[in-house]
């Protein structure tokens, strides 16, 4: 069982600074890196009380800050399936993170112990991963000290994506049940997904290449191997942005946040007109793709429209299958362009639901259709398998050629898309299987509605707690009052939208407005920022 002592020793090289409050947020903890080192060491302490907990499930962590600059650094815990960690245990990780000296932290580990009856005898096991930050290793070690402190059995996943971290976090704890989810290898996730993609492409004609920005970052050696399981004949891909050894350049002018954010071409892009183009986040689990058009306008394909074309293919495909029975939804966050709302709703009919920014909250929500697509705007999502859905997809026969080849596309999409979270490798597939079947370009694709003009801003204000949204976030509650301003600005504007929401994971509200045209847009994000300040 627990030893205190030794927990307050091992404590001690990793003490809390004075004068400062942390917070386990949307994206976990996440901050410049040098302020971290007591948190990854209490965030240890938490994993290894939530695998006791879980009668020794293995607990899932991943050391990255995704999109943030590389000077900074973040931790989260997995859940056993894959999932981001309970909502009820965050304040756990908050209270350990605070926990001023090391006999206040006792007291917090004591107390989640008798509030969840916690077995103290419990094994631990954990597996960790981190991205490829240059503070990462001292971050592993300190981390380490902190399961080692309450005698974990570990497993160093070494560098790998946070949606590699996710994968194997399920992995092992299915393995061997009707639930099976694949080798709790990087290689059984290299495998599972090329054999996957191999089956859906099969006899098509390939495409041309895709050109990848990743980031700078752990997607570039990730992407390269899993093109070898793959095979050039089924995908070819252009690697840009590929250089993560360098210090300084992760993140740096490139990656899906700067192009989605920017809406322009991340630094070494110099694709042409008819060339295709995605780009990763540092820690790959996001994804946007992008073209230039003949007049030499970029065009962005972001998660809506990665969610409106996974959303079709999927109808279609289970509507060819003739599985009636399998209901379809997409579910979005108030980010969402209201044309991709409008596309989804109306022509493609399947029922949207909107919920509150974070991926959790996506999750969620998505697990209440039988097949469930979530993406955010952003490029951060994927699609979910219900149980229900599974058994009716591996037992189908059909009784066609036609149905009998749509329901073996949709077992192998079954295991091409990482249902534990959104993906960069494995939303690539998707689409690039999906473009593949169709054979559409990215033109083609971007057909399928158009974009209305959108606006996101910061503002930087006192006290961004002071606002409280409601709605899925669309409307605020307080302050009192501003909702009926913002409601008589977006009054005056063609196709007007707008809302108000505090950041989770900036000090910052955000603002975000759409109108039918771009100046109208613009005016409408600044009038109500104007609000806000
Ligand atoms: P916040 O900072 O709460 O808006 C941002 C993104 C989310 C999500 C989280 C976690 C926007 C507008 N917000 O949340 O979509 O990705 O970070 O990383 O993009
Ligand atoms: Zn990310």
């Amino acid at each position: 069982s627990i030893n205190y002592d030794q927990i307050k020793e091992a404590a001690s090289y990793h003490p809390k600074p004075q004068n400062i409050t942390y917070t386990y947020g949307t994206a976990g903890f996440r901050m410049r890196a040098d302020l971290l080192d007591s948190v990854i060491f209490r965030v240890g302490i938490l994993a290894v009380l939530r695998s006791k907990k879980l009668d020794s499930k293995t607990i899932g962590i991943m050391i990255t800050a995704s999109h943030n600059p590389e000077q900074d650094n973040g931790v989260k815990l997995v859940d056993p399936y894959g999932e981001m960690l309970e909502q009820s245990w965050e304040n756990y990780a908050t209270q350990l993170a605070n926990a001023q000296t090391e006999d206040e932290l006792v007291d917090v580990i004591k107390q989640i112990i008798s509030s969840n009856n916690i077995d103290e005898s419990k094994t631990a096991n954990i597996v960790y991963a981190r991205d490829t930050r240059p503070s990462g290793p001292a971050l592993v070690s300190a981390l380490v000290d902190g399961l080692k402190s309450l005698n974990a059995k570990i497993i160093d996943f070494g560098i790998k994506t946070t949606p590699q971290l996710h994968y194997v976090t399920r992995c092992y704890n299915v393995k061997g049940t009707e639930d099976d989810y694949g080798e709790p290898t990087e290689e059984g996730y290299y495998k599972k997904l090329s054999t996957a993609y191999r089956k859906t492409v099969e006899g098509k004609q390939r495409l041309t290449p895709i050109n990848i920005d990743a980031a700078n970052g752990v997607g570039a050696p990730k992407m390269r191997e899993l093109n070898q399981y793959i095979g050039n004949e089924y995908l070819e891909s252009i690697l840009i942005n590929d250089d993560y050894k360098t210090q300084g350049k992760l993140n740096y002018q490139c990656g899906a946040d700067f192009v989605k954010t920017g809406q322009k071409l991340p630094t070494g892009s110099n694709i042409k007109p008819g060339d295709r183009a995605a780009s990763f986040d540092g820690d790959a689990d996001r994804i946007v793709y992008y073209y230039i058009d003949e007049e030499n306008t970029f065009k962005l394909l972001d998660g809506d429209k990665i969610a409106g074309l996974a959303g079709g293919f999927i109808i279609d495909l289970v509507k060819t299958a003739g599985l009636e029975g399998i209901d379809v939804g997409v579910v979005q966050t108030a980010y969402a362009n209201g044309s991709s709302t409008t596309y989804l709703e109306k022509v493609l009919n399947v029922p949207v639901s909107c919920v509150p920014t974070g991926v959790k909250h996506l999750h969620h929500e998505a697990e209440k259709y039988d097949i469930g697509v979530y993406f955010e705007a952003n490029g951060h999502g994927t699609v979910l398998f219900s149980k229900k859905a599974l058994k009716t997809i591996r037992s189908a026969e059909g009784q066609t050629a036609e149905q009998k080849e749509a329901i073996e596309k949709l077992r192998a999409l079954t295991d091409l898309i990482n249902q534990t979270v959104g993906d960069a490798l494995s939303d690539l597939l998707l689409v690039e299987t999906i473009l593949t079947n169709r054979q559409w370009s990215l033109k083609q694709w971007d057909q399928a509605y158009t974009d209305l003009p959108n606006r996101l801003v910061k503002v930087i204000v006192e006290n961004r707690h002071i606002f409280k949204t409601t709605d899925a976030e669309r409307k605020l509650l307080e302050p009192v009052g501003l909702q009926e301003q913002i409601n008589e600005l977006v009054s005056k504007y063609k196709n007007g939208r707008s809302f108000v929401r505090p950041s989770g994971t900036e000090d910052v509200v955000r603002v975000y407005a759409e109108a039918a045209t771009r100046e109208e847009c613009d005016e409408l994000a600044y009038k109500v920022a104007g609000l806000v300040y």
